[in-house]
């Protein structure tokens, strides 16, 4: 099968052998190896030549029309573009393309909606928050006082009667939802219920379901939220950074935290990549992208929980799995992951619920569909990627057998080419 997509780095080769070597090899890992890591995607040729463009030359502080540099007549036609397509992805009433990542975006929501000091709710990151949803070693714990709430101990799913109790002793001026390392629909309806019965801003971080939410194959909570952010490089399937959705009546206060609040010049050539993702996932087959994520988690959950691996819930309804490896392979998250890792399959070690291991060795490891989505497997591909994850698993000390792992992985992957 032909590659869908070629990448020309042929001045760069002549000119900077090193770098064009690590990129190089970078891109045959991609390509040999089974990528699992749920918050990675692949991007097209049209947006790494947006990326790779000369908008990274310009300086364009300010929004369009309103600039503090002059020259800035097609990066306004590129940021506007970015918003426009955003607005409709998402049914969005205002929508700022310029935060840098998904932490800067999370600040600026935080920074517009709250004083510092304030008390705003988040989930805990041992249960699948991130780091910036209140972690004591985070600004966002640091600089507000997070109460986190946390994911009932039988279900190990969200428990929103548990939640709207806690927030109504606590009395947040802020509530936030959207995980990272969540296998489970959220049900946002019922978040936006809980911050109104307790007067709280409603919050959401998508980064991880962005994709879905978008084209209605998880719920998508930007109509009727307060504000929404966003990183644009995980199911979105766009370049790496983030975005900012929210109310008009928010607008002003959302774009002002982001400039001149935290940040300076936009990254121009990201806006334009943006534009052109968002362009993709405006297509009609990118629906068909997403529901197939999800078919692919489901295939994958069934074959390995069939192969008596436990998953945190019990499954997923969406792009990811959360594995209990500690229980199901007697292996920490980061012996999985190297082992794994030996077998050229890439995935993370990941805390799960109410684990007594640290982050840096936890009791699980998190996989997610997208990345193999994209390269066009499906739900029969899962069970063969199952099967190479319980090998490697099982031969997790035996380097050479792991080795002949990474052989027929590379194998089995050169029948999924995308960049050539
Ligand atoms: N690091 C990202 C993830 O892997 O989920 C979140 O920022």
């Amino acid at each position: 099968m032909e590659a869908k997509y070629e990448m020309h780095l042929d001045y760069l080769k002549k000119q900077d052998e090193v770098v064009y070597d690590a990129i190089e090899a970078e891109k045959k890992r991609q390509m040999e190896g089974i990528e699992l890591i749920a918050s990675e995607n692949l991007v097209s040729q049209s947006v790494l030549e947006a990326m790779g463009s000369v908008l990274t030359n310009k300086y364009s502080e300010g929004y369009p029309g309103k600039r503090y540099y002059g020259g800035n007549e097609q990066i306004d036609v590129v940021e506007n573009l970015a918003i426009d397509r955003a607005k409709k992805l998402f049914g969005a009433e205002h929508v700022n393309v310029q935060a840098l990542s998904g932490s800067p975006a999370n600040m600026a929501v935080y920074y517009a909606l709250m004083d510092l000091g304030d008390t705003f709710m988040g989930l805990k990151l041992t249960e699948g928050g991130h780091l910036t949803h209140g972690h004591p070693v985070n600004f966002s714990g640091k600089h507000y006082n997070c109460v986190q709430y946390g994911v009932d101990k039988k279900t190990e799913m969200l428990d929103y009667d548990a939640i709207e109790k806690q927030a109504k002793e606590v009395k947040p001026k802020l509530i936030l939802s959207g995980y990272t390392a969540y296998p489970r629909a959220i049900d946002f309806k019922r978040f936006r219920e809980i911050c109104d019965n307790v007067g709280a801003f409603c919050v959401a971080d998508i980064a991880h379901i962005a994709g879905l939410c978008a084209v209605g194959v998880h719920e998508n909570p930007v109509p009727y939220f307060d504000a929404v952010t966003t990183t644009t490089h995980k199911t979105l399937r766009g370049p790496r950074g983030a975005m900012i959705m929210c109310k008009e009546e928010f607008a002003e206060k959302i774009d002002k935290a982001v400039f001149p609040g935290l940040q300076g010049g936009p990254h121009d050539h990201i806006t334009a990549a943006r534009a052109v993702a968002f362009g993709e996932a405006l297509q009609p087959d990118f629906k068909d992208y997403a529901v197939q994520i999800v078919k692919n988690a489901k295939a994958m959950a069934e074959e390995l929980m069939a192969n008596g691996i436990r998953l945190v819930t019990g499954g997923t309804d969406n792009h990811l799995l959360l594995v209990d490896i500690f229980q199901s392979k007697a292996l920490t998250g980061k012996e999985a992951e190297h082992a794994l890792e030996l077998a050229g399959i890439y995935c993370n070690k990941n805390t799960i619920p109410f684990d007594t291991r640290s982050p840096w060795n936890p009791s699980g490891i998190r996989i997610g569909t997208p990345v193999l989505t994209t390269r066009g497997m499906k739900e029969s591909e899962m069970k063969e990627v199952s099967s190479f994850i319980i090998k490697a698993l099982d031969n997790s000390k035996e380097e050479a057998k792991l080795a002949e792992i990474k052989k027929n992985v590379k194998e089995f992957c050169k029948q999924f080419p995308f960049y050539k």
